[in-house]
């Protein structure tokens, strides 16, 4: 029986049916996956909720805004404080990223309608913390009950002199948090993006979708300032509005997680034309390559010098600790499960010290993530002479029209990957194995059948890892480490790793029952 099939075995006809379609071994050129469908009920999915992915996600790690939860408050204590996305403020910027905002909403505001309190949380947080803006994100009642927060958004922008955006992003929308990326990506770009007046620089870039877990962004920014980038802004990690305000005038985008803001990065190539690249600043190689594939877009022959010189003194200074953590741990072997884009980017940095990576998947990935998106060539004129709204809806989420002369695409397509992202699947090895949308059944399966050295994945599933007596480490917390992007980071997860891997525990794990008796006791005659 081949592996899938062992996976599948237990399985009732019809679940078998669905949950094939999710399972795939990569072969020479089995490309295609099915993803982003709705969970079977009943089946224990890892999947988070549409409010997660907006209020948690991506809106949760801009500093200075008050981010009020519209519900009952067990929302918002589930999304305050379980990420790890750290920000810093200064003199200039407030940072409300360890606060929870909520309207704690009770049953006679169900019955009677939520927006007064809605109106009267508005009114303390301006009073107590006076932040410079104010988002409002829904939670599954508000929908429920038709509370217009979208209305009380509009007239609390008037009354207090700053911006005020609703989200209507009600937990039930859609199959998973995915509904919420689209959502807030949606909401900045309509309400914030454009709205600033900052002059660009000659190397002005953003980066998009580096959320800061465990101090990431920062290792990021410190390397591309090295090399004398202007980062406009990251979106979302330790951002301030003000920055996010001026996104439209950066010259390229770097895509760091797709899965969660290319939205974004499309509506800005829509409305202001302006390029985005794939990048993953996870791993050494990748991190080098996104370097080199940055300086190529800019195409000065000082900043192409400027970066070889950073790239060479950041790999001497990581070398002798990345050769021991590579001698320590070449050979062992890794499961990936995460929610959209880290298990593709991890797999990179495992390379980095030999682990060879036997099973990933994502909890909510479309289809493009795993198998990549096509760029289709789109001549500047006809995009001036069609109505670009009717143009977005042509696009489905695996084709994009690049608004550029056929001659452009052409030389820039065979210098850089532009606007288009190659997908997982195409990185990973013959024989590996990948699930979309893996359940606690099959993260069992995949313990006892393929018993990785390793369990990349998240809280849920932790311990169910351990206690079966195979290292788990988070790749959505860290477990409070971190960072592990950029050339430091590398470093820092090669020891947390070896460490995880080495430590006396696992000679622990056996039942104690197993080895020894637990009773002792004496036979009496009788
Ligand atoms: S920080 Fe990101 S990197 S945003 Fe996304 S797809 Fe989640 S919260 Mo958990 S760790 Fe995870 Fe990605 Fe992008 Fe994080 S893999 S599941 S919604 N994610
Ligand atoms: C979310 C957030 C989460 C959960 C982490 C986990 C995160 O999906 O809503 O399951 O361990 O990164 O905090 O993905």
């Amino acid at each position: 029986m081949s592996k899938v099939d062992r996976i599948l075995d237990k399985y009732s006809a019809r679940v078998y049916k669905n949950r094939k379609l999710h399972i795939i071994e990569k072969t020479e050129d089995n490309h295609e996956i099915s993803a982003n469908t709705r969970t079977i009920p009943g089946i224990m999915t890892n999947r988070g909720c549409c409010y997660a992915g907006c209020k948690g996600v991506v809106l949760g790690p801009i500093k200075d805004v008050a981010i009020i939860t519209h519900g009952p408050i067990g929302c918002g204590f589930y999304s305050w404080g379980t990420r790890r996305n750290k920000a810093r403020g200064d003199k200039h910027t407030k940072n409300f990223v360890e606060y929870c905002f909520s309207t704690d909403m009770q049953e006679p505001d169900i019955v009677f309608g939520g927006e007064k309190k809605l109106k009267q949380a508005i009114k303390e947080v301006v009073e107590i913390f006076d932040p410079d803006a104010i988002m409002i994100c829904a939670t599954c009642p508000v929908g429920l009950i038709g509370d217009d927060i979208h209305a009380v958004a509009a007239e609390a922008e008037k009354l207090y002199n700053r911006k005020v955006v609703a989200f209507s992003c009600e937990g039930y929308k859609g199959v998973s948090q995915s509904g919420g990326h689209h959502i807030a990506n949606n909401g900045l770009m309509r309400h914030i993006i454009g709205t600033g007046d900052r002059v660009p620089t000659k190397y002005s870039i953003n980066i998009l979708g580096e959320y800061n877990i465990g101090g990431d962004a920062w290792e990021v920014e410190r390397i591309l300032k090295r090399i004398g980038y202007d980062i406009v802004v990251n979106i979302p990690g330790d951002s301030s509005i003000h920055e996010i305000e001026n996104a439209h005038i950066a010259h390229l985008n770097l895509v760091q997680c797709h899965r969660s803001i290319n939205y974004v990065a499309d509506m800005l190539k829509d409305k202001y034309g302006t390029s985005w690249l794939k990048v993953n600043f996870i791993g050494v190689s990748s991190t080098v390559k996104s370097l080199r594939d940055i300086a190529r877009y800019f195409n000065d022959p000082e900043l192409t010098a400027r970066t070889e010189e950073v790239i060479a003194e950041e790999l001497a200074a990581i070398h002798d600790e990345m050769e021991y953590y590579k001698s320590k741990l070449k050979g062992k072997t890794a499961a990936l499960f995460v929610g959209g884009s880290r298990s593709h980017h991890y797999q990179k940095l495992l390379k980095d010290f030999g682990v060879e990576t036997i099973m990933a998947g994502y909890e909510f990935a479309h289809r493009d993530d795993y198998e990549g998106r096509e760029v289709l060539p789109f001549i500047k004129e006809d995009a001036d002479s069609k109505n670009i709204e009717s143009l977005r809806i042509e696009k489905d989420e695996r084709r994009y029209r690049l608004y550029l002369s056929e001659e452009q695409y052409e030389k820039l397509r065979k210098e850089i990957p532009l606007d288009y992202y190659e997908g997982m699947i195409k990185d990973m090895e013959k024989g590996t194995i990948i699930i979309d949308d893996m359940n606690h059944f099959e993260t069992e399966e995949i313990i006892r059948i393929l018993k990785p050295d390793i369990f990349f994945s998240g809280i849920k599933d932790k311990y169910v890892i351990q206690k079966a007596g195979i290292l788990s480490r988070q790749l959505h917390s860290y477990d409070y480490s971190g960072p592990y992007a950029g050339f430091n980071g590398a470093v820092n997860f090669g020891r947390d790793v070896l460490m995880g891997l080495t430590t006396p525990a696992w000679g622990l794990v056996k039942a104690p029952w197993k080895n020894s008796p637990m009773i002792e006791g004496h036979l009496q005659e009788v």
